[in-house]
C-alpha cells in the first residue's frame, strides 16, 4: 500500500456539537438582561418542556450533570442495600451507587449487545436487592422487557443509565418510557449536550416533584425543607445552549448515521475486526463507533491497534477499559471476581471506539479506514 500521511493534528474521538455564534450571543444577551442566571428560570423551564417532547416522556427534570442526576434518582426511588448493575460502563454509573451508600452487584454482559445479561440477573438477587441499574451501552437498548419482568417479579426498581441513548426508540417507543427513571447525560462529549448537564425522565408527576425538590436542597417552599437534597440545578446559560443545540441534534444524528454506514462498508471485510450493525426495529442514535478486535485474526491486540493509530494522530478510545469491577475500589467485591464476569472482561480488552462526530466528513472516515488497513499485519 502507498505511503499514507497521518492527520496533521490530533483527530479526537469526538468534537462537541456547537451552536451558531450569532444565535448564541443573542440568547446570552437575553439571559444576562433578564438578571435570572440560575434557580429554575425561563430557559430551564423551556428546555425541560422541549426535551420532554423530543424524548417522548411525560416528565423530565434537567440537572447539572448526569452523575448527580443518577445519585438523585437513587434517593428518589428509595434504593437501599444492593443494586445490580453492569461493570462494562463509565465509572460514573457505579460510583453513583457508592455515593448513595448502595452496594453495586456486578452482573456479566451479553456478547452481542454489550449490555447487562438479563438471564443472569435473578441469580444475583438477594433479600438486600432493591434495584437494577442497567446501561444502554453505546445507545443499544437493553432487553427492557425481560428486565421489567424480573423487576416486577421481585418488586425491584429499574433505573436506566441512558447516558448514551438520547433519542433512541424501540419500535417507535421512546427509550425513556422504560423503567422507573432514565438518566441522560448532556456532557460536551455526548451527541446532544448543555456543556455539562443531564436529565432524569419518568412518567410519574409525583416522582418528578420529588426529583425537582431533591435537586434544589430538598426545599419545597418558603417554609418547608422536606429532606436532605443536593444542588443539582442547571443554570440559565447552559440551558440556553441546550435550547439552541436541540434544533441541531437531528442533523447531527443523521450525519453520524451516514459516517457509521461508511465505516461499516469500508471495514466489514477486515478479518478480526468486528463492526456492529443496526438492529431491526431500533431507531439508533450513533453516539460511538465501536469495533471489536480479535487479536488472533487481526494480528494486533486492541491496545496495539490503539497505539498504532496514535502514530497517525488518530485518537481512538478504549471505552470501557478498565472494567469498573477491576477498579481498586471495587475489585474485592464478591461479584467483581473475573471468573464471574468472563464476557465483560474479554469485552473490555477488545473494544475500541474510533472517532465519530457530526463535523467529520467522508474523507476523514476513508483516511482512518485506510490507516487501519495499513497497520494491520498482512
Ligand atoms: N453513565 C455513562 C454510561 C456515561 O458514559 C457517563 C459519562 C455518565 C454516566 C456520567 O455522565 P456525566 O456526569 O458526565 O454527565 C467522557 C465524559 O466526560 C463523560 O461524560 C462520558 N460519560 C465518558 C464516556 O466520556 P472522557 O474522560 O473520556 O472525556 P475526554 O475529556 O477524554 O473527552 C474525549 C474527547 O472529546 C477528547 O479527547 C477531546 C474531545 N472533547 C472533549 C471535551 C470535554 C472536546 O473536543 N471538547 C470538549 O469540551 O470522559
Amino acid at each position: 500500500m502507498d505511503h499514507i500521511e497521518g492527520f496533521p493534528n490530533p483527530f479526537y474521538i469526538t468534537q462537541p456539537l456547537m451552536p451558531e455564534w450569532d444565535e448564541l450571543s443573542r440568547i446570552m444577551k437575553s439571559v444576562f438582561e433578564s438578571n435570572q442566571l440560575s434557580n429554575n428560570g425561563k430557559m430551564v423551564m423551556e428546555l425541560e418542556n422541549q426535551l420532554a417532547d423530543f424524548l417522548g416522556t411525560d416528565c423530565l427534570s434537567v440537572f447539572c450533570n448526569g452523575t448527580i442526576a443518577l445519585q438523585v434518582a437513587c434517593r428518589a426511588l428509595r434504593l437501599s442495600g444492593e443494586v445490580i448493575t453492569t461493570p462494562f460502563t463509565f465509572a460514573a454509573t457505579v460510583h453513583a451507587l457508592t455515593w448513595s451508600n448502595l452496594k453495586p452487584v456486578f452482573c456479566d454482559i451479553q456478547e452481542d449487545s454489550l449490555n447487562l445479561d438479563p438471564d443472569l440477573i435473578e441469580s444475583l438477587i438477594t433479600e438486600k436487592t432493591t434495584g437494577i441499574l442497567p446501561v444502554h451501552v453505546f445507545g443499544t437498548p437493553c432487553n427492557v422487557e425481560k428486565i421489567q419482568q424480573i423487576a416486577d417479579k421481585y418488586g425491584l426498581k429499574v433505573l436506566y443509565d441512558a447516558a448514551h441513548a438520547f433519542g433512541v426508540k424501540i419500535k417507535d417507543k421512546p427509550i425513556a418510557s422504560y423503567g422507573d427513571i432514565s438518566m441522560f447525560s448532556f456532557h460536551a462529549t455526548k451527541i446532544y449536550h448543555t456543556i455539562e448537564g443531564g436529565a432524569l425522565a419518568c412518567n410519574n408527576p409525583y416522582l418528578k416533584e420529588r426529583l425537582d425538590s431533591l435537586r434544589n436542597f430538598g426545599i419545597n417552599n418558603d417554609s418547608t425543607v422536606k429532606e436532605p437534597g443536593t444542588n443539582g440545578k442547571l443554570n440559565e446559560i447552559q440551558a440556553s445552549v441546550g435550547l439552541l443545540l436541540l434544533k441541531k441534534v437531528q442533523a447531527e444524528i443523521e450525519q453520524r448515521k451516514y459516517l457509521t454506514d461508511l465505516y461499516r462498508q469500508l471495514l466489514h471485510d477486515l478479518s478480526g475486526l468486528q463492526v456492529y450493525q443496526d438492529i431491526e426495529g431500533i431507531r439508533h442514535n450513533y453516539p460511538y463507533f465501536a469495533v471489536k478486535i480479535d487479536q488472533h485474526q487481526f494480528g494486533l491486540t486492541r491496545d496495539e491497534l490503539h497505539e498504532k493509530l496514535l502514530q497517525y494522530n488518530v485518537i481512538s478510545r478504549k471505552y470501557f477499559y478498565p472494567l469498573c469491577s477491576n477498579f481498586q475500589c471495587y475489585k474485592d467485591l464478591p461479584s467483581a471476581s473475573e471468573t464471574k464476569l468472563p464476557i465483560a472482561n474479554k469485552t473490555a480488552n477488545s473494544i475500541l471506539a474510533l472517532p465519530l462526530h457530526g463535523r467529520m466528513c467522508e474523507s476523514d472516515v476513508k483516511k482512518i479506514c485506510t490507516i487501519i488497513r495499513k497497520v494491520k499485519p498482512k
